[in-house]
């Protein structure tokens, strides 16, 4: 699992590998399916991306980055939800539209600095 910390003027703070599944889409409970995804944090929003490697070589094109779904961390929560999986090492991401993710790695050190990297932008934008 792979892990960059970038600073620049677009404001990207960090990208990697991350579990992802989607747990309710504005309010109503959602079947969990997890799947990797590669997540970029860029400036207020949570971007996520297919993980390459899961993509057939027919559907993978050069240059083709299309985003699979995008979330405004303006007014999010997050909270540690290790008892809304067997799996360990779980947050989850609620926005203010009601859609619920959580977010998982089996490295705890890498599933800590995106929870405190994604609350460090939540409480900026707080702030404004
Ligand atoms: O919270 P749940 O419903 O027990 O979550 C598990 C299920 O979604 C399961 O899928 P099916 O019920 O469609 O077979 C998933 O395969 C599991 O990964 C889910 O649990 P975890 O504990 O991995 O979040």
């Amino acid at each position: 699992i792979k892990t960059t910390k970038v600073l620049c003027p677009q404001e990207l703070e960090k990208a990697g590998l991350l579990n992802k599944t989607k747990i309710a889409e504005g309010g109503r409970k959602l079947r969990k399916n997890w799947s990797l995804s590669w997540v970029v944090l860029v400036g207020n929003s949570l971007v996520f991306f297919k993980d390459p490697k899961s993509q057939t070589p027919s559907s993978w094109k050069p240059g083709n980055s299309r985003p699979e779904s995008s979330v405004d961390l303006r007014g999010a929560q997050l909270n540690w939800a290790n008892e809304l999986s067997s799996k360990k090492n779980v947050f989850k991401l609620r926005t203010v539209t009601g859609n619920e993710f959580l977010l998982q790695s089996e490295t705890e050190s890498l599933i800590r600095e995106w929870f405190n990297t994604i609350q460090s932008v939540i409480d900026r934008l707080d702030r404004e």
